[in-house]
């Protein structure tokens, strides 16, 4: 009825597994897998499942895991059981290793299931694109950017991320990643530190003594040496609250230009986090779904293998809208979804809280002041532009 079909030469595959979305990681931790489930509940309402290669994903493998995490870190992981009481969200208690336990990364029921289920979804779409069997992959399951080596920080635990780019990095020479959450993209910028093959570029709150985790200053380009070949291939685009659709877009395309141009990657990893989106529990900007797909839609126009993880998002509606018209903007249904939400949409009422007949084109949340200037969103353009011209494909 919606008239969507498979686009011929075209394909876009969609990786998600349905016991992943299971989990929980406490009542009031803002963290919902269920999100996953409201965003697919969409997606396939508008029909978009007939326009793609739809895979449930498998949960990756210890050695998967273990290609960055290291393996003291794994084995705990594998047998800490959840706690009998769940922890005051102020107590941050440090007697727990590898930061496991505290009220970020809380211990809960199925942790580990959890935490290789987001990275088998990765893998599978990383696997997709480098045998040419996807043009598109999408892990909206995946995104866990903050996860280090042998730590968990800021919900993530394993970073689905870096394992995957480092199986694109089996055949592909250079990797861009892009990560537009609202958070710093750490976990993933320090584990290619050290390397010219990827480029790491994130966009984020910047404010170091209040939003977490309070790294990505404009300068930071990673550890700056002679015989370091990946310094200047971190770059970091700093913002205050607020920013709009179009100062977004305009510092997006200018950058992510530039560095398609001067990086010349053969594969771009786009980190998707929803939190970026206005009217967020956890975020500051004004973005609205289009606005944030707009990047999807920019990075799509490159024309090289693409990634598509997710990351935070913390007003479920909301996510779900954002993935759900950048999954149809991957496909290139973008224009077919554009009107009511299908009466047969399951949990259809959740998206009913604001108007009787929400579209996903209205405005998401209460504005923020936008304390973005142009002059500075100048400077920026400017540092990256001063940054490339270390960069040579
Ligand atoms: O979206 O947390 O600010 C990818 C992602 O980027 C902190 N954590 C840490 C540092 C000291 N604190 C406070 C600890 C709070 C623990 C519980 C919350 C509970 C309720 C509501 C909000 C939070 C919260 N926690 C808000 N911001 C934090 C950050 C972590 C943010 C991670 C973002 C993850 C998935
Ligand atoms: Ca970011
Ligand atoms: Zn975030």
């Amino acid at each position: 009825e919606s008239g969507i079909t498979k686009p011929k030469g075209y394909n876009v595959s969609f990786h998600c597994n349905p016991e992943m979305e299971k989990h929980h990681f406490g009542m009031t931790h803002p963290m919902k897998p269920w999100r996953l489930t409201l965003s697919k509940s969409l997606i396939y309402s508008y029909g978009m499942s007939f326009a793609m290669d739809n895979y449930i994903s498998r949960a990756a493998t210890y050695e998967e895991l273990a290609t960055f995490h290291s393996t003291d870190y794994l084995d705990f992981l594998g047998t800490v059981l959840p706690e009998p009481v769940p922890r005051d969200l102020e107590n941050q208690n440090p007697d727990l290793k590898f930061n496991l336990g505290g009220s970020d990364c809380p211990l809960f029921d199925g942790l580990y299931d959890y935490c290789s289920m987001s990275a088998g979804g990765a893998l599978d779409a990383a696997r997709k694109l480098v045998s040419h069997q996807s043009d598109i992959a999408i892990a909206w399951g995946g995104g866990l950017h903050h996860a280090h080596k042998a730590e968990a920080s800021g919900f993530c635990y394993i970073n689905d991320i870096v394992v995957a780019i480092l199986e694109l990095l089996r055949y592909h020479p250079r990797v861009l990643y892009i990560d537009i959450d609202v958070h710093h993209g750490d976990g993933v910028e320090e584990a290619f530190f050290s390397t010219d093959r990827v480029m790491t570029v994130s966009f984020h709150k910047y404010d170091p003594n209040n939003f977490f985790p309070g790294t990505g200053a404009l300068d930071d380009n990673g550890p700056k040496s002679e015989q370091n070949p990946g310094s200047h291939h971190a770059l970091n685009v700093p913002l205050n609250d607020g920013i709009t659709d179009e100062q977004y877009a305009m510092l997006f395309d200018t950058i992510i230009g530039q560095i398609v141009e001067k990086f010349r990657p053969t594969a771009i990893a786009l980190q998707c986090g929803a939190d970026s989106l206005a009217g967020d529990r956890l975020g500051r900007f004004n973005l609205q779904v289009q606005g944030h797909g707009a990047c999807v839609a920019f990075c799509k126009r490159m024309n090289l293998p693409l990634l598509l993880f997710g990351g935070g998002g913390y007003t479920p509606r909301n996510v779900a809208r954002a993935w759900a018209y950048e999954t149809a903007l991957a496909v290139g249904v973008d224009d077919k979804i554009n009107d009511y939400i299908p009466s047969h949409t399951p949990w259809r009422d959740q998206f009913r809280h604001d108007t009787l007949f929400p579209t996903l084109e209205q405005i998401l949340g209460e504005p923020r002041v936008n304390r973005n200037t142009q002059k500075r969103l100048q400077e920026m353009i400017q540092h990256v532009t001063e940054q490339l011209r270390f960069v040579q494909a």
